[in-house]
C-alpha cells in the first residue's frame, strides 16, 4: 500500500504530466498533457543533441561560435586573472574551447569549473581539455546547480558564470528569472558576472527549419523521450518487484512507433513548442506496481487513453526580443552590461553583473 513512497520523483512527474492536462505558459486556451524536459537528456538524447548542433539548419551553435570568435578579446577583457569561470551544463565543450584558448593565452590563475548533472560526458571532455591548456586549472563538478553553487559564494575569487547555447530559452521568462535569482543569491557577490547565450526572434521559417531539420535528427531527439520514459518505468517496476534486472515482458508504457514529432512557432511569444503526437487512438495500461502511485496522483487508476492526433508537450524553445536581456536583468537582480551579436543579428551573448 505504501509502495508509491519508493517511486522516484521523475516517475511521479511523468504520471502527473500524462494524467493532467495543463496550460502552457502564456497560452490562454491550450491544455496539454506533458512530459518533463529532462527526459530529452539520457545518453542517447545527449548524443542526438550533439548531432543537432552540427546540422546546417540548427544555426544557434554556429552563431554562438561566430560571436565567440569575433568578440573574444572583448569577452575575455571582462574576465580577470586569478578568477573562476563556471559553466552551467557543459555538454560537448566545443564552444567553450574558444573561450578557454583565449584565456589560456592572455590570463593566469584562471580555474574553469564545469557543472553538469551527467558525470560521464563531463569527465571525458574535460580530461582532453586539461591536457591542452597549461595555464588553466580544470574542475568537474557533478550535481544539481543547487547542490554545487552554494560552495562558490564563500570563495574570495571573482566569478564569471557561463550559461550558453540558449538553454535559457527552454524556460519561460518568469521561470528563467526564478532560476537566475536563485543563482544570484546563492553563488554571486557584487560585481560577479554571468554570460548568457540568447537566441533572437527572427524569420519564423528559419526557426521552423532549425527545429524540423531535413535529416529528422530533431524528430529522433524528441521521440527518444518516450523511449527514456519506457526505460525509467521498466526499471522502476523491476525495483518495486525486487528483481535485479527489468523483466523482458515489461517494456514501459509507450509503443514509440505510434508517435511522431510536431512543433509550432508563435511569433508573438517567440516560443517554439515541441510535442509528441499520437498517430492513432491508444489505451495505455499502467503497470500493476504503479497503480497505487497513479491513484494517489490523479485520484483514479484508469488507463491512459490517447486519441489520434493528441499532443504531449515536451519542450519550449523561446526566442527573445531586443528588450529581453533588460527584462531578464530586472527579474533576477542583475544589470545588463554588454551584448555581443553575430553578423546576421540572429543570436546574442549577454554579459550581466550582480
Ligand atoms: C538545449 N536547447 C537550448 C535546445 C533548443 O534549441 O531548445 C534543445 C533542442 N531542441 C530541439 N533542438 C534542439
Amino acid at each position: 500500500p505504501d509502495s508509491h513512497k519508493r517511486v522516484p520523483p521523475i516517475v511521479t512527474q511523468i504520471i502527473d504530466g500524462l494524467t493532467t492536462r495543463k496550460r502552457l505558459p502564456e497560452d490562454s486556451n491550450q491544455l496539454n498533457r506533458s512530459l518533463p524536459l529532462v527526459l530529452l537528456y539520457d545518453d542517447k538524447g545527449l548524443e542526438l543533441f550533439d548531432r543537432i548542433t552540427y546540422l546546417p539548419e540548427y544555426y544557434l551553435t554556429n552563431c554562438e561560435i561566430e560571436v565567440l570568435e569575433t568578440d573574444i578579446q572583448e569577452i575575455i577583457a571582462e574576465i580577470p586573472d586569478d578568477s573562476d569561470v563556471i559553466e552551467l551544463g557543459c555538454g560537448s565543450l566545443r564552444k567553450t574551447q574558444l573561450l578557454l584558448e583565449a584565456l589560456d593565452q592572455a590570463r593566469s590563475g584562471v580555474t574553469y569549473y564545469a557543472i553538469d548533472v551527467m558525470p560521464l560526458p563531463l569527465h571525458e571532455s574535460l580530461g582532453a581539455l586539461a591536457q591542452r591548456f597549461k595555464n588553466i586549472s580544470f574542475v568537474a563538478l557533478c550535481g544539481t546547480y543547487d547542490e554545487v553553487l552554494t560552495h562558490f559564494k564563500k570563495a574570495a575569487r571573482r566569478k564569471t558564470l557561463l550559461w550558453l547555447g540558449s538553454s535559457i530559452g527552454n524556460y519561460s521568462t518568469s521561470d528563467a528569472c526564478k532560476f537566475l535569482s536563485n543563482i544570484v543569491d546563492r553563488a554571486l557577490v557584487p560585481n560577479d558576472a554571468i554570460i548568457i547565450g540568447m537566441d533572437r526572434k527572427k524569420d519564423p521559417d528559419v526557426i521552423m527549419d532549425a527545429y524540423h531539420d531535413s535529416e529528422k535528427v530533431t524528430d529522433e531527439f524528441e521521440l527518444n523521450a518516450l523511449a527514456h520514459v519506457n526505460n525509467i518505468i521498466a526499471d522502476t517496476v523491476a525495483t518495486l518487484k525486487g528483481s535485479t534486472s527489468p523483466e523482458p515482458s515489461i517494456d514501459g508504457l509507450f509503443d514509440v512507433s505510434k508517435f511522431d514529432y510536431t512543433g509550432e512557432y508563435d511569433e508573438v511569444t517567440g516560443r517554439h513548442s515541441a510535442y509528441l503526437r499520437a498517430l492513432e487512438d491508444m489505451v495505455i495500461r499502467w503497470p500493476r506496481e504503479l497503480l497505487a502511485t497513479v491513484k494517489s496522483i490523479c485520484g483514479s487508476e484508469d488507463d491512459l487513453e490517447l486519441k489520434q492526433g493528441e499532443l504531449i508537450f515536451i519542450e519550449s524553445s523561446y526566442k527573445f526580443g531586443k528588450t529581453a536581456p533588460e527584462m531578464v536583468a530586472r527579474g533576477s537582480g542583475l544589470t545588463h552590461s554588454v551584448e555581443w551579436t553575430d553578423s546576421r543579428g540572429f543570436y546574442t551573448l549577454n554579459l550581466f553583473r550582480k
